[in-house]
């Protein structure tokens, strides 16, 4: 435990702490919290998501992802302005890839995701990462509350400054604007939205054909049904379960994909419930599951 009273090591019982070097994911807690629009507490997700990765078993479908070595970094301050945030979370999810560390990004508020697509892509300047994004809302909109760095706007923002090739899994709330802007760029955003999700199933379909080989995966917790996940800002009905989730890794673990950083974002904690923290956990080792090589 260090002087913030959380362990700074993912499920160090069963790992221990290994160093930068030794390990292949570099955790980067950023718990940015400027632009809630509901429900508060998302800056404390990534401390719940650390103290609650200590409960998980080693073993995740047959394999121990963590034996890959995870390390987390120094976390994010959240005094920063989100432009001086984004910047320093850029620079630090870059030093990682640099490294050749796949960055794992913990939130805070989704807008975390454009500072860490802004270090992915410092490296990947003339290739197309496509982004994967789990997610109740679209995040589409050019502005939100007056403000075009909301978390309602980051996928926005990302689309338009890389045309980023986008695949939206699991949403269920969009605006009008937010429809007309999905159909007015169907070339590189592509959707399965919730209900179509229940009614179809999940299948090798999902990934659209000539989708990029290079994925980030942005993992916004509200994507989960609000049974599952009660602690995020909006939760939202009608969204996925855990084993849904599971089938979408085993697609794109199947397609041969890699996986070049993810992000688990939008944990609010609820006090004395702890239920969604694991949650949170187990996704984030599922993502490291998925793009471990
Ligand atoms: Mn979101």
């Amino acid at each position: 435990m260090d002087i913030t009273g959380y362990s700074r090591a993912f499920c160090p019982s069963e790992f221990g702490n290994p160093s930068a070097e030794d390990a292949l994911f570099h955790i980067i807690p950023a718990p940015l919290e400027k632009s809630v629009s509901y429900g508060s507490g998302t800056s404390q997700g990534p401390e719940a998501i650390l103290t609650a990765s200590d409960e998980l078993e080693p073993v995740y479908l047959g394999e121990v992802p963590g034996e890959a070595g995870v390390y987390v970094k120094h976390q994010i301050s959240n005094g920063l302005s989100t432009r001086e945030f984004l910047a320093e979370l850029s620079q630090s999810v870059s030093a990682s890839v640099a490294l050749g560390k796949i960055p794992v990004v913990l939130g805070g508020e989704h807008t975390v995701t454009f500072g860490a697509m802004a270090g992915v892509m410092e490296h990947y300047q003339n290739e197309k990462v496509g982004l994967i994004q789990i997610d109740a809302h679209a995040d589409l909109r050019d502005e939100y509350h007056d403000n075009p760095d909301s978390h309602a706007c980051v996928i926005r923002r990302i689309h338009e400054k890389w045309t980023t090739p986008i695949l939206q899994l699991g949403i269920r709330g969009i605006s009008k604007e937010e429809v007309q802007y999905r159909e007015e760029n169907r070339e590189t955003i592509f959707w399965k939205d919730a209900p179509q999700i229940w009614k179809d199933g999940i299948d090798h379909s999902l990934i659209p054909d000539g989708f990029p080989e290079k994925i980030y995966l942005t993992f916004d917790v509200d994507g989960l049904d609000a049974s599952l996940m009660p602690a995020t800002g909006t939760p939202s009905p009608g969204g996925l379960f855990w084993h849904q989730i599971e089938e979408i890794f085993s697609v794109i673990r199947a397609s041969g994909r890699t996986v070049v950083g993810f992000d688990v974002v939008e944990l609010a904690p609820l006090k004395g419930f702890h239920a969604p923290d694991f949650t949170a956990a187990v996704a984030t080792y599922a993502g490291i599951h998925l793009a471990r090589r």
